[in-house]
């Protein structure tokens, strides 16, 4: 049997409980835990000096290769390019790109080096499977070393609106680079169609679009053909129930029902990150406050939102924002014996925050754009089937596509939020059950299995795309216009 390699930026370290914050990881373990493989990726490590070395380690059914990055690699790569111009990008934030031409450089420059080392552990019939916008040029890089096997490309993020994209200056030897892979998969129709658009009205390819549900879309752009579709990623919903039920007489859940004093509990968890839209969120909770004086002393709002990308200054400012907003809405609200936002800017483990998931009455989960949003579906898997929460959802999660038993909104709507709010507090027992009884069905039917799958079967069914002319790498600094 042919082997999964996973190829991601950074292979994340593995505890007890699984990995800890970061969807990528989450969904990228899961998937490969059952089918056993190799995760090949950056292990974290930044160097000052020296020579980077490949440590391979195996784990159960799992081997892990991981490789440190050099201090300019992680700054050009990782921070700049990445970071600072595909993710803002990515999530519709054209106004926080920050682009310079050595970062791209250095991402070309990285991938092709990332590219070289993984080809000494690779065998001819294992598929590859990469992972996200910072290996976009991988497959090319591949191409080049001479690999031949087929490579297909997950993106976890959304694919913007070509008229997003098009701020970033070297958009189009993205888009050529991303079709050097045989398969490539989105988290959304939406985010396919975006792709689609791009390729017939940016790059003058052409799409042959499947039909709902008929298999990837044929795509012919750059002299390659190639296919594409959308696979949701999932979780798998009955673990984590269990691992909720498991810790709802722990330690944590008893202190926070303590600290609760019978009050409702309104909780939201993601990566310190402008794109969860968390200003938003903790104003439209203070909203709630204002408008319905009936829920102040009757509800309290967890957020815990560990660090991420902290040496970006982005991410500095979201922090100072958010600590802001929080003591100001407490200031103005909290009595000493009820602090309305309890914001926690640390990580917790899986295990606890199942826990807490299915103590809260509304999982509160807002972002301003999102691929998919893990936290979402952890929200509803963790519930208890006789006295289930009330997902909030904001429409622009790529979850929002699934997850209709969820009251959606819009996170600009302060106003929507804040009702929302109110509504998902007051909800009757039957219908949130019927509402959690549909989602929880549909988390079910499409688990993370499912979501690896498809994605599998659809890339080893894919014919080797040909190329019709010679493979051109991302070069360094080259920007169209
Ligand atoms: C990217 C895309 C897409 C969070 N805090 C802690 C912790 N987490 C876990 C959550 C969840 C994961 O991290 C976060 O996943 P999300 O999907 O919500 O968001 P991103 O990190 O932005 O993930 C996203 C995902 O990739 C998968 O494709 O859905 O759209 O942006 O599992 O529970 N885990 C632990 N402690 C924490 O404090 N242990």
């Amino acid at each position: 049997m042919s082997r999964l390699i996973i190829v991601s930026n950074r292979v994340a370290p593995i505890s007890e409980g699984g990995p800890a914050a970061g969807g990528l990881a989450v969904g990228v373990y899961d998937a490969l835990k059952e089918t056993g493989g190799m995760w090949f990726g950056w292990s974290g490590d930044v160097l000052a000096s020296g020579q980077p070395q490949i440590k391979v380690e195996e784990r159960g059914p799992v081997t892990f290769a991981t490789i440190g990055l050099m201090r300019r690699d992680y700054d050009q790569y990782y921070r700049g390019f990445s970071n600072a111009t595909l993710w803002p990008a990515f999530h519709y934030r054209a106004d926080l790109l920050q682009y310079n031409r050595h970062d791209f450089e250095g991402y070309g420059r990285v991938n092709a080096w990332l590219a070289q080392q993984l080809v000494p552990l690779l065998r001819d019939d294992d598929v590859i499977w990469v992972h996200d916008y910072h290996l976009i040029p991988f497959a090319q890089a591949l191409r080049a070393a001479g690999v031949k096997n087929r490579i297909g490309f997950f993106l976890h993020i959304p694919f913007p609106a070509s008229q997003v994209l098009l701020a970033v200056p070297p958009h189009r030897e993205l888009v050529e680079a991303l079709c050097s892979f045989d398969l490539i998969g989105f988290q959304t129709a939406p985010d396919l169609r975006a792709f689609c658009d791009y390729i017939v009205n940016e790059a003058n390819g052409e799409v042959d679009s499947a039909a709902q549900g008929e298999g990837p879309s044929t795509i012919r752009a750059f002299g390659r053909t190639l296919r594409a579709a959308a696979y949701p990623i999932g979780v798998y919903p009955d673990e984590i129930a269990e691992l909720a039920k498991a810790g709802d007489r722990g330690k944590p859940v008893r202190t926070m029902k303590k600290t609760l004093h019978e009050r409702k509990l309104v909780m939201s968890v993601d990566r310190l990150d402008y794109s969860k839209g968390l200003v938003e969120r903790f104003r439209a909770f203070e909203r709630l406050l204002d408008h319905v004086p009936a829920q102040r002393d009757k509800v309290s709002f967890l957020q815990i939102a560990p660090p991420t990308r902290a040496d970006l200054n982005t991410y500095q400012d979201i922090r100072l924002q958010l600590e802001g907003e929080s003591g100001r809405i407490n200031g103005r609200f909290a009595e000493l014996d009820w602090t309305p936002i309890l914001y926690i800017h640390r990580q917790y483990e899986r295990s606890v925050l199942a826990a807490l998931f299915r103590t809260a009455h509304v999982g509160y989960v807002t972002p301003l754009r999102d691929g998919m949003n893990l936290v979402a579906k952890e929200y509803v898997s963790a519930q208890d089937p006789d006295n289930p929460g009330v997902l909030v959802l904001s429409r622009f999660a790529g979850a929002a596509q699934e997850l209709d038993g969820a009251l959606i909104v819009n996170p600009v709507d302060i106003d929507g939020m804040a009702e929302a709010l109110a509504t998902a507090l007051s909800m009757p027992l039957a219908e949130r059950q019927a509402r959690y009884r549909g989602m929880m069905a549909q988390l079910r039917e499409n688990n993370v299995s499912v979501w690896r799958d498809n994605f599998m079967r659809d890339l080893k069914a894919t014919p080797v795309a040909k190329k019709s002319r010679a493979t051109r790498t991302v070069r360094a600094g080259r920007a169209t216009a």
